[in-house]
């Protein structure tokens, strides 16, 4: 147990120790992924910060991408005697993990941070909000088992907080809303209370709204760098290129992420049930129980939106999440289909060859 007390301030706790008790810790240590490089890895550990790659036989042992340690992983680990590295050997269970699915036309899910407690969602308030991207990022927290608390930063350069803030609260009814300014150092230290008992946060939202500022001021150190908003403009670039963990002064720590494009839904009706309790509610009222909420009678959804009680564009959002996410499991579905045949035909082969 005598190391426990040096993990915990990079977040170890009862539920990493336990799985990590079938190691023998003479041979093994436990660390947490800071930064992910392309063959690599920046771990905490309890003799400071390591470099780490990953062993012949974890590559032998991983299917999916979604095996391999991500940030924020807590990993078991073989130390090389008299250099700073380590070779990782296990991923520990992740206690949840916030993924999506990854970019272009796969069904291989990419992992942005694993273990966070709580998702900060930062909205920049200089532009218009988009409550649809702000609900799609809510049922993505939702399907992964995080607490989403939604920041609208920038508030110095906005003149109409209010109505803003009052239109992000109308989707997020039973999540925390803040609003911030890092050049001003408002509303930051009402952040604080996220990261007591050295919880882990992350930081997600689109390219230029302010996450690596917000996290200097959180660190009180330029750890992350922040390059000037006019530089987006055109080129669309992104400032932060990679995932870090970083541990903060004060207790805690949080993850920064690089701006998100594309958003696409892993799996999960249940986070559309969390984001959506609302219209869920409704649809439970319709008179038919497989209502489709377009001309049947007695539909407690189209009389809601009649009634000015929830919006056409709530609606049409959940609809079309919900057909994502459909059609992702199809796919996904089709997928393991191919995988088992193609499985079962190798199985088959070497039976023959066998014989
Ligand atoms: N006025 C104002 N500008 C801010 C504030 N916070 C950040 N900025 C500016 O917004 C720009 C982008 O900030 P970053 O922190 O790099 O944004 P990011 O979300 O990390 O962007 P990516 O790393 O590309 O995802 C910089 O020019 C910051 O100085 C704020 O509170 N007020
Ligand atoms: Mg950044
Ligand atoms: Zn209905």
């Amino acid at each position: 147990m005598s190391d426990y007390k040096k993990l915990e301030k990079y977040g170890w706790e009862e539920f990493f120790e336990k799985d990590f008790e079938q190691y023998s810790k003479s041979k093994f240590a436990a660390g947490r992924v800071a930064i992910e490089n392309k063959s690599n890895f920046n771990i905490y550990t309890e003799s400071g910060e390591l470099t780490a790659e990953i062993s012949g036989r974890f590559h032998y042992n991983a299917g999916a991408s979604s095996d391999y340690p991500a940030v924020g992983d807590w990993v078991v680990i073989k130390l090389i005697p008299d250099e700073r590295k380590a070779i990782i050997e296990h991923v520990l269970k992740r206690k949840n993990k916030f993924s999506r699915k990854a970019a272009g036309d796969t069904t291989d899910e990419q992992i942005i941070a694993a273990n966070a407690d709580i998702i900060f969602i930062v909205t920049s308030l200089n532009q218009e909000i988009n409550l649809r991207r702000i609900e799609r990022y809510l049922t993505l927290v939702s399907e992964n088992n995080a607490e989403p608390v939604l920041i609208l930063s920038k508030s110095d350069v906005c003149e109409n907080e209010d109505s803003k803030l009052s239109e992000v609260r109308s989707i997020a009814s039973g999540i925390n809303v803040h609003t911030i300014s890092a050049k001003e150092n408002t509303g930051i230290d009402e952040l604080r209370k996220y990261f007591e008992g050295n919880k882990t946060v992350a930081v997600v939202g689109s390219s230029g709204v302010g996450k690596s500022t917000l996290i200097n001021c959180l660190a009180g150190s330029d750890e992350m760098e922040v390059s000037d908003i006019s530089l987006y403009k055109d080129k669309g670039r992104h400032t932060t290129s990679h995932r870090e963990l970083i541990v903060l002064k004060d207790g805690g720590l949080i993850i920064d992420t690089p701006g998100m494009r594309e958003i696409q839904l892993w799996e999960g009706n249940e986070g559309i049930s969390d984001a959506f309790a609302d219209v869920e509610e409704y649809s439970v009222r319709c008179r038919f129980t497989d209502c489709r909420h377009d001309t049947e009678p007695g539909c407690a959804i189209k009389k809601a939106i009649e009634n000015g009680e929830l919006t056409v564009e709530r609606f049409n959002n959940y609809i079309k999440l919900q057909k994502e996410v459909r059609h992702f499991e199809i796919k996904n579905d089709k997928k393991a289909q191919i995988e088992e045949k193609k499985k079962w035909k190798k199985i088959s082969s070497n039976a023959k060859r066998n014989k």
